[in-house]
């Protein structure tokens, strides 16, 4: 596998090689380092980006004078490295004055503090170049059902992601914000659980053309559901501004593993949409390719920039498979026995009405049923071949 090159656009949040991998069970296992002191490392590996939050380059409590110069020392080790800084996001879980979440919090004033940290943020963001502003509400969510007004909880999350949208438009900034869904945990259920229950939150905002998607592979994974059909609605909504590769196994807790090694077959087909895009064409995905996993809490430092570097060359390796599977005329001919190319066609012919379907016999009255029903689609011949260029 070749090595990778800023031309990848890969990057990685500093809390990801940044985790001392302390756990709700036990202590961290490694040092807990500065952001210059492993950044650089990134670079050298190979990736093109850097991406944090707030609290990770200063603390909830930094000075206004704390604050600018650490944020001037990453800053400045990046640049060094060539590494850009293409998202920012806040850190609104932490803190115990987060416990019942930020913008969703029952106490108002809870919630005016949220909205202040966060525009806060969003002038960090805008000042380092950052294009993307991910929003993970991951504490905005609830453990008992009898804790929330509900609808007015769905309330105020809108009308704090106007407020944080409003603000971006009316300060010119070239940022958008990328909801991250999540299922649960840390909050027993949280607020807009998956990318289908965000696209549709999005659609009744008034500043939603600069609101999208950062879906996580986990997340979805997490909530037994199918990462790359995620992934393709929002690209069909116009809404994957940015993504989180990493790998998860089944449902259970949040494992943030090495993209691919979690569900591989699926990895294939994320990065066969990410590269490859549909089929018959239609929206692509431009952004970066940005890794949010977390080196096991078995690993040191060495296995920090072991697993780091696992993340891009998976994904090269599967960019490669990838590509020699569309490449194949084997599998355009599969999917051609498959119908797949047919499926790009629209339904009804240009400029036919629904009164020249109701009068069209062929579509019902003639048409049979019977030997649609019993036709052969090759779906899994199709899918065994993508495995051979997988595994084969
Ligand atoms: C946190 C979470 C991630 C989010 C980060 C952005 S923070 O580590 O588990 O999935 O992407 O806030
Ligand atoms: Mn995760
Ligand atoms: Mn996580
Ligand atoms: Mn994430």
């Amino acid at each position: 596998v070749r090595t990778p090159t800023k031309e990848d656009r890969f990057s990685f949040g500093l809390w990801t090689v940044g985790w001392n991998a302390v756990d709700p069970f036990g202590t961290g296992t490694r040092p807990v380092l500065d952001p210059w002191e492993y950044t650089a490392r990134l670079a050298e590996l190979g990736a093109w980006g850097i991406t944090f939050h707030d609290n990770d380059v200063f603390d909830f409590d930094a000075s206004q004078t704390e604050r600018e110069q650490r944020v001037r020392r990453v800053r400045k080790v990046a640049d060094e490295a060539g590494l850009v800084i293409e998202m920012v996001t806040t850190n609104t879980f932490t803190h115990p004055v987060f416990k019942d979440g930020g913008l969703t919090s029952n106490d108002r004033g809870v919630r005016r503090f949220a909205l202040r940290k966060l525009l806060r943020n969003v002038d960090l963001a805008a000042q380092l170049g950052a294009t993307t502003f991910v929003m993970w509400g991951g504490r905005e969510g609830a453990e008992y059902d009898s804790s929330k007004d509900l609808g007015a909880a769905f309330e105020r999350y809108k009308e704090g992601l106007d407020t944080v949208a409003g603000y971006i438009r009316s300060q010119g900034y070239s940022l958008r914000i990328g909801l991250e869904p999540k299922p649960n945990e840390p909050r027993g259920d949280i607020l807009l659980p998956t990318v289908g229950h965000a696209l549709a939150l999005i659609a009744e905002l008034d500043n939603g053309e600069v609101v999208g998607l950062n879906p996580e592979v986990g997340h979805e994974q997490m909530a037994g559901l199918n990462y790359t059909h995620g992934i393709a609605q929002a690209l069909v909504a116009g809404k994957l501004f940015h993504i989180d590769l990493n790998g998860q196994s089944g449902i259970k807790y949040d494992q943030d593993k090495v993209f691919g090694h979690g569900d591989l077959a699926s990895a294939f087909f994320t990065v066969d949409l990410l590269e490859n895009g549909f089929p018959g064409g239609g929206p692509r995905y431009e952004g970066p390719r940005h890794f949010d996993y977390k080196p096991s809490r078995t690993e040191g430092l060495e296995g920090v920039w072991a697993s780091a570097a696992a993340n891009m060359e998976m994904y090269l390796m599967l960019a490669d498979k990838a590509r020699a599977f569309r490449a194949d005329p084997a599998t355009a001919e599969l999917m051609d026995k498959a119908s797949v190319p047919e499926l790009a066609q629209p339904t009804l012919a240009p400029g036919e009405s629904v009164a020249d379907l109701l009068a069209d016999t062929s579509a019902y009255e003639d048409f049979d049923a019977t030997a649609a029903g019993a036709r052969e689609y090759h779906f899994v011949e199709l899918y065994h071949h993508a495995m051979r260029h997988l595994i084969g």
